[in-house]
């Protein structure tokens, strides 16, 4: 039988190009990445990146997969980004972060998938660090602690427009999943300023996750960063 992907051992992601077979894991274009502020490029395009995060949108469920905790969407939170339309589908955590900003690790990195109709996904991602309580940890933790491989219903509202992201800086590049199959063509938008959560948010999430759940840096090759300020 296939040996599972994983984050140690035999499975690691070292290993998983050659676990994942026709996968993309040994690609140019792989993600996380180690974001260098002095070598983006710096634009600034009106509008580039529009929210449509209601009030009201419904948690269906959520998940431990195994390699995270996976909270999935009810249709009705959208993105605007390059003037296409691309809908909220799952939230779900990493720990540490996968990516950096000038070499700085952050302890929690948060990842909001959206996919469009014809099938392009925007990922945007969030570092988290230790400060004051959030609101909204306090409300996805609420389901934790969750066995690995369960899944626990929910169908509750939850406001993602109280996520501080309107208006804040990013960056940008095209990369790929961090878990096999490492799919490249992916649109990473990946914000400057971390959220804050309370030391004891980040040790729940931390005690409730699958330990160590992310990919080393990928080599940037060619691609360019740009930073939307
Ligand atoms: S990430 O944001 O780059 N970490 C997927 C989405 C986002 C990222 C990584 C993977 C994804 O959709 N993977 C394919 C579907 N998955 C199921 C899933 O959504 O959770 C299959 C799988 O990997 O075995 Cu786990
Ligand atoms: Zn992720």
């Amino acid at each position: 039988t296939n040996k599972h992907w994983s984050y140690n051992g035999e499975t690691s992601p070292e290993h998983w190009a050659e676990i994942e077979k026709n996968s993309d894991c040994n690609g140019h274009q792989q993600s996380p990445i180690n974001i260098i502020h002095i070598k983006a490029d710096s634009i600034h395009v009106e509008n580039e990146l529009k929210f449509e995060y209601k009030p009201n949108t419904i948690v269906n469920d959520v998940e431990n997969n195994g390699h995270s905790i996976q909270f999935d969407f009810e249709a009705g939170d959208y993105i605007d980004y390059k003037n296409e339309r691309y809908c909220l589908k799952q939230i779900h955590f990493h720990e540490p972060s996968e990516h950096k900003i000038d070499g700085i690790i952050y302890p929690i990195e948060i990842h909001l998938v959206h996919t469009s109709k014809s099938g392009k996904v925007t990922v945007l991602a969030i570092l988290g660090k230790e400060g004051e309580e959030s609101q909204l940890f306090e409300f996805f933790e609420s389901f934790l602690p969750l066995e690995s491989g369960a899944k626990k219903e929910i169908h509750e509202s939850v406001d993602l427009s109280s996520f501080p992201l309107k208006d804040k800086e990013y960056y940008s590049y095209g990369g790929s999943f961090t878990t096999p199959p490492c799919t490249e063509s992916i649109n990473w938008v990946v914000f400057k300023e971390p959220v804050i959560l309370s030391v004891e948010e980040v040790l729940k999430l931390k005690e409730n996750m699958p330990i160590n759940n992310y990919r080393n840096e990928q080599p940037l090759n060619d691609r360019i960063v740009q930073y939307h300020f």
